[in-house]
């Protein structure tokens, strides 16, 4: 039996920025070539790493079954061959390409399981849109379901009750990745779970609160094995490689010796936390990105985040930078608590900190978390709560809701005069210059978000004249 597992290339955001109405954006030949050629650049230089979930599901090996992954990234679904069952990993924002996938390939034959953070949390919404659905996290029940294809007997739900033991040893396997599409295949997670309760955060429902740990020597095992196969650098993909301090220190003084390079992301408390900065800097941590969201405590409070005050921001940033790892602040402009004097504070704040590069983002309400469903309740979401479709991934390209404190004709140029003006070529530059580390890479994502902010403009310029 062959399976075919899917990663669905989301239209816009990191996969690569497009503008949201192109089919109806009048372009010039010229600046039509420069888009698409800047779009596959940033999808395969900025983010090119592969989907781990399909990666752990393709290591759950059934005598009998062969699986492939097919990353839509950078690939089209080989439909030459012959594939008796698909397995697509649906995300909430990429819901429609995802059923529409799905229809196509079950009107060829071919069984269609679905599953991922989408089905785990909408299963209703995707019951007819497929012959299995695998509710949760599914790296134990992969196996049942290969087993059930082999025995024609594919059962239309898998539930997994409770979260997957994180501390039982499961390797994980490159062998079904096409490893030289990708900037580097070595995505490790050592943990799921996220103790805090952020509201525009889907994680802590997907993944639940209590953080699960998988056994120090197994991660390092994994790196070992990796490292085999694939030199480059690693990705660690945990939400907040910090939120078990003794865990990550351990962790990394342990990996010191293996001599690796890594980016992560982390809360910003680790710029107090000397011994740990110290771990991470001598295990080859070159870069984290923190999520910074806003500098107005109000605001953060106001969508359940307590664990950054803003007054320790920009000593724990500096310490971070000073330890020689470069820091990606991620931002939300329009929360609750948001002014229009939050902008010229932002600019001030990634000056004075040399924050290396900066994301700005608009609070993107996605279905399935506590902010998307007050705003519901509160009328202030721009299309139907029951249309998720339209709450799909972009790149700051578009309002969903309407801010609090800030008229939407008000709040689009304040974003867009802010982007403008935090990224200029002239601006990445000096920051590639006062990189502690990796400047190349931080020239290229401070260039390319020149390119993509841009983009951001003149999608939510088209919307402003939309609104009226
Ligand atoms: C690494 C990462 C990325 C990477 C790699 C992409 C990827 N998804 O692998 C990059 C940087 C490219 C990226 C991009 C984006 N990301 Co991202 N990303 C993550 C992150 C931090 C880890 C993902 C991961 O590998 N998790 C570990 C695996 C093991 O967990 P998992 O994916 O949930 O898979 C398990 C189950 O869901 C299930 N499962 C998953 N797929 C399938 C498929 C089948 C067939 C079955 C049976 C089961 C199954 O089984 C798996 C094993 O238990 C998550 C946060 C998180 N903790 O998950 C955000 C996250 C997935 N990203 C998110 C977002 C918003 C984005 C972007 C839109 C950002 C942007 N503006 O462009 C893009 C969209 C890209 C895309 N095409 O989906 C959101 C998605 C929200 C949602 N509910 O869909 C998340 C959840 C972060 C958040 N705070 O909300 N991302
Ligand atoms: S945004 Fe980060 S810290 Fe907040 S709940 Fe999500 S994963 Fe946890």
């Amino acid at each position: 039996m062959k399976v075919l597992l899917i990663f669905i290339q989301a239209d816009s955001g990191v996969d690569g920025a497009s503008l949201l109405d192109s089919a109806s954006t009048k372009r010039s030949l010229f600046s039509s070539l420069k888009d698409s050629a800047l779009s596959n650049i940033i999808r395969r230089a900025q983010f090119a790493i592969p989907p781990l979930s399909l990666m752990i599901l393709s290591s759950q090996q059934v005598e009998g079954v062969s699986q492939t992954i097919c990353d839509l990234r950078f690939e089209k679904v080989p439909l030459d061959q012959h594939w008796d069952m698909a397995g697509i990993s649906v995300q909430t924002g990429a819901v429609r390409p995802a059923f529409e996938l799905a229809r196509a390939l079950r009107s060829r034959g071919i069984k269609v399981v679905l599953g991922g953070p989408y089905v785990t949390i909408f299963p209703e919404q995707c019951r007819d849109h497929a012959d299995a659905l695998v509710i949760g996290e599914a790296d134990d029940v992969w196996r049942e379901v290969q087993e059930d294809l082999l025995a024609g007997s594919l059962k239309a739900e898998y539930r997994v009750e409770g979260f997957p033991d994180l501390g039982v040893e499961r390797v994980v396997q490159k062998s079904a990745l096409d490893i030289k599409s990708y900037f580097t295949t070595n995505v490790v997670q050592t943990t799921r779970g996220c103790p805090y309760s952020c509201d525009f955060c889907n994680v802590h429902v997907m993944n639940g609160h209590r953080l699960r740990h998988r056994s120090i020597p197994a991660v390092l095992r994994e790196v070992e094995s990796f490292l085999k196969e694939d030199k480059r650098i690693f990705f660690f993909l945990d939400d907040t490689i910090n939120s078990d301090e003794l865990y990550a220190e351990k962790l990394f003084t342990e990996l010191i010796p293996f001599g690796i390079n890594w980016v992560g992301q982390a809360t910003t408390a680790l710029g107090e936390k000397p011994r740990l900065l110290e771990a991470f800097s001598r295990s080859g941590c070159g870069a984290l990105l923190v999520g910074i969201e806003s500098l107005d405590d109000g605001s953060n409070h106001a969508h359940k985040k307590f664990h950054n005050p803003s007054n320790r921001q920009v000593e724990c940033i500096k310490s971070i930078r000073e330890a020689g790892i470069c820091v990606y602040g991620s931002f939300i402009y329009g929360l609750d608590g948001d002014t229009l004097a939050l902008p010229e504070k932002l600019e001030a704040f990634i000056e004075e900190t040399g924050i290396d590069v900066p994301g700005i983002n608009l609070l993107r309400p996605i279905p399935g978390t506590g902010v998307f469903d007050r705003l519901a309740d509160e009328g202030r979401l721009l299309h139907s709560r029951h249309d998720h479709d339209a709450f799909r991934f972009s790149w700051g390209q578009e309002m969903l809701y309407k801010p609090l404190r800030i008229p939407l004709q008000e709040f689009i140029p304040s974003y867009t005069a802010l982007t403008k003006r935090v990224f200029t070529v002239q601006n990445a530059l000096k920051r590639a210059a006062r990189a502690p580390r990796l400047r190349s890479a931080v020239l290229m994502f401070n260039l390319l978000y020149v390119h993509m902010y841009g983009m951001s403009r003149k999608d939510l310029m088209r919307q402003l004249r939309e609104l009226g």
